[in-house]
């Protein structure tokens, strides 16, 4: 699919999927780093882990940050200088019981009679890049999409799960696809009902240069200087080193 067409998908239906970003080689070296993780901070482990800020814990995190297909698309809809405010590993467990619908983050709400219009978009100020790293089927626990509910304009009420006629859609896929979504559509994570499967997932989450950077410890972050040693130049801006602003 051209940028154009991506692009497109993203301001009409809130994401797309792009195939094939990573190959089998990477998929495994991923799920291998995300077995010797531990948890820091707000991270967590049990029938779901999840750690942040994956990218300063070695280096071999940082090629992620810049896969070519997603990176094209974050910077065309982000902006050239935009930048990574996070990248997360995610592994669910047979019996993690999912999460309900909701939104990351909501710019702006509209008001009721703007949103029911549902031909206004506000431009995109972050996006999530979902990598999965295992085969994404019913039992496994897919990612549920609402088409367009970026254009409601406000988070989901509680069991609400259609925006204007249009149902949460499954996204069944392959490891090594990517799902690349804005951070104001509706969305969850499904229940893994799968016998023995764990369901394992890289986020990276890019974010326009005014969206702040979400380094938690916040006061107590440093970055690791072998990270920032191995970093490309395009690494570190994602990083956070830019070009110097009006408030900087
Ligand atoms: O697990 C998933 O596919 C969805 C994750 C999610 O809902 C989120 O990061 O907000």
């Amino acid at each position: 699919m051209s940028l154009d067409l991506q692009l497109q998908s993203l301001d009409e239906q809130g994401y797309v999927l792009l195939p094939a970003v990573l190959e089998p080689l990477r998929i495994a070296l991923l799920r291998c780093a995300i077995d010797d993780l531990q948890p820091i901070h707000w991270d967590y482990q049990g029938l779901l882990e999840h750690y942040k800020c994956v990218f300063n814990r070695d280096p071999l995190w940082l090629p992620f940050l810049d896969l070519p297909a997603p990176i094209a698309l974050a910077e065309a809809a982000l902006g050239a200088d935009c930048h990574v405010i996070g990248q997360t590993a995610w592994r669910s467990h047979p019996g993690y019981p999912g999460m309900a619908l909701h939104l990351d983050h909501l710019p702006m709400q509209l008001p009721d009679w703007l949103s029911e219009r549902g031909d206004f978009v506000q431009p995109a100020q972050i996006l999530t890049a979902q990598l999965y790293l295992s085969d994404i089927d019913q039992d496994i626990g897919p990612t549920w999409i609402v088409p367009g509910s970026h254009r409601a304009g406000r988070p989901p009420l509680p069991g609400e799960d259609q925006w204007q006629g249009r149902q949460a859609l499954p996204v069944l896929c392959q490891a090594g696809d990517a799902l690349v979504f804005r951070s104001d559509v509706w969305h969850s994570g499904g229940a893994n009902n799968s016998q023995a499967r764990v369901r394992d997932m890289l986020q990276v989450h890019y974010g326009r240069r005014m969206v702040a950077q979400k380094f938690s410890p916040y006061l107590n972050w440093r970055f690791n200087p072998q990270v920032l040693e191995a970093a490309t130049p395009r690494q570190r801006r994602l990083l956070g080193e830019h070009a110097e602003t009006e408030y900087d």
